[in-house]
């Protein structure tokens, strides 16, 4: 079991430290995973989202199930905007920004993980008060770094 174990843990640092290029078989399927954890961790905030918003009766394992996902997911998308993604010709929302500018914008997915890991911890506390306030500082999180790095929807 240990061993088992130190495999994975092996393995899954192999995978983290791989050059972001070579983890995609090609430049769409990077982009298509991107948006893929995106829209899972959008689902999920905003169901976490409806509890804070007063528009789903608060349940506090529902919102850790929640949290617990949106954390997860928040570690994913980045190693999805991989160099060979930035002209790539499936359809997407990233401005060269995320490209000419990539210090910022890991700043900014780095703040979102952190975030996202006190989303969790406030969900974790079972108070609904705890989770409005990290919910709002998470949503803000979300933001900015859609301000600068992606475009508005046509
Ligand atoms: C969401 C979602 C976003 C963020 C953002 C927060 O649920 O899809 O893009 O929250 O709206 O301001």
């Amino acid at each position: 079991m240990k061993i088992a174990a130190s495999i994975v843990l092996a393995a899954t640092a192999a995978i983290l430290s791989t050059p972001a290029s070579a983890q995609f078989a090609k430049p769409e399927d990077a982009v298509k995973y991107r948006q893929s954890v995106m829209t899972v961790m959008s689902t999920h905030f905003g169901r976490i989202g409806a509890m804070a918003n007063g528009k789903a009766p608060y349940d506090a394992k529902a919102a850790i199930d929640n949290a617990q996902i949106v954390a997860a997911m928040a570690k994913l998308p980045w190693p999805g905007f991989s160099a060979d993604t930035e002209k790539v010709s499936v359809q997407n929302r990233a401005k060269p920004e995320v490209w000419s500018n990539a210090a910022k914008f890991k700043e900014d997915g780095d703040h979102l993980v952190s975030e996202t890991g006190k989303l969790l911890a406030a969900a974790q506390t079972n108070s609904l008060d705890n989770l409005k306030t990290a919910f709002a500082s998470t949503g803000k999180a979300c933001k900015s770094c859609h301000d600068d790095f992606r475009k508005e929807a046509k």
